[in-house]
């Protein structure tokens, strides 16, 4: 259907050189658009969009540590005048420190919240100014999380900056709708990346993700594709402040 194209748009996927970024960036340039990406690994970088532009020509990379909040207006200034603007934004780029919440850190706090929620809403906001004075919409997605909706032990930081994610997502949907700008999160299950890999690997808790799972196996990537083109696009042109979980069915039962 053509509502599902992305042909002529361009889309800013932070985090977009491996895992679930990676995943929804291969999503987006399937479906048309071209696609810039950031990470803090100009290596990985590179394989990605080198892959990238097998699917789609004209996808960039621009190596950013997003966790550098003072540096985000720069990054995003540089990266839409290379690529004439953004008409999709998602907020992907995300850190997880496991550990006791009586052993957190002020500093590992600090870096997960800034990572996770600052830096996709001052990115967020560089995008909507910038539709803004264009008077065009435009669709920003986020990451969230199974962690916005319930907790796992040891993940207090991570899980309070999904829980914000979940809350931030419905406000700026409420302040944007105006301008035509929708805002909507993704919020997937247990997935195999680099990030869950000391998850996956460890036998026993993979078991009992199966086990949790109602379709009884890890997420892929790929399994995040179909959601990022449908809310990057006109297919969801009336869908604004909600979360579609890409969880194998995990929230559907206890
Ligand atoms: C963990 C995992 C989870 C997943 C994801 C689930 O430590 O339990 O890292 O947080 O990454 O967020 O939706």
């Amino acid at each position: 259907m053509k509502a599902f194209s992305l042909k002529g748009k361009t889309a800013l996927v932070t985090g977009g050189n491996s895992g679930i970024g990676l995943g929804m960036a291969r999503g987006l340039a399937k479906a048309g658009a071209t696609v810039a990406i950031t990470g803090r690994n100009a290596a990985k970088n590179e394989r990605a969009l080198a892959e990238l532009n097998r699917i789609q020509p004209g996808c960039r990379g621009f190596a950013a540590d997003l966790a550098k909040t003072d540096l985000i207006r720069s990054a995003y200034a540089e990266a839409s005048k290379d690529m004439g603007g953004f008409d999709i934004l998602i907020n992907n780029a995300g850190t997880t420190i496991r550990g006791p919440a009586e052993d957190l850190t002020l500093d590992d706090w600090s870096t997960t919240m800034a990572l996770n929620l600052t830096a996709p809403m001052f990115l967020s906001q560089c995008f909507a100014r910038e539709r803004i004075e264009r008077k065009q919409g435009g669709s920003i997605i986020f990451t969230a999380s199974l962690m916005s909706e319930a907790s796992r032990s040891t993940t207090a930081a991570y899980t309070a900056s999904k829980g914000g994610i979940r809350q931030l997502i419905k406000a700026l949907a409420v302040d944007w709708a105006k301008y035509g700008i929708r805002v909507n999160g993704i919020g997937p299950g247990y997935i195999e990346t680099d990030l869950t890999r000391p998850l996956h690997e460890n036998e026993e808790f993979s078991a009992w993700v199966k086990k949790r799972t109602p379709l009884g196996r890890w997420g892929q990537p790929a399994d995040l594709e179909g959601m990022a083109v449908l809310l990057a696009s006109d297919a969801s042109a009336f869908v604004t402040g909600q979360i579609f979980y890409v969880d194998g069915g995990w929230l559907a039962t206890f």
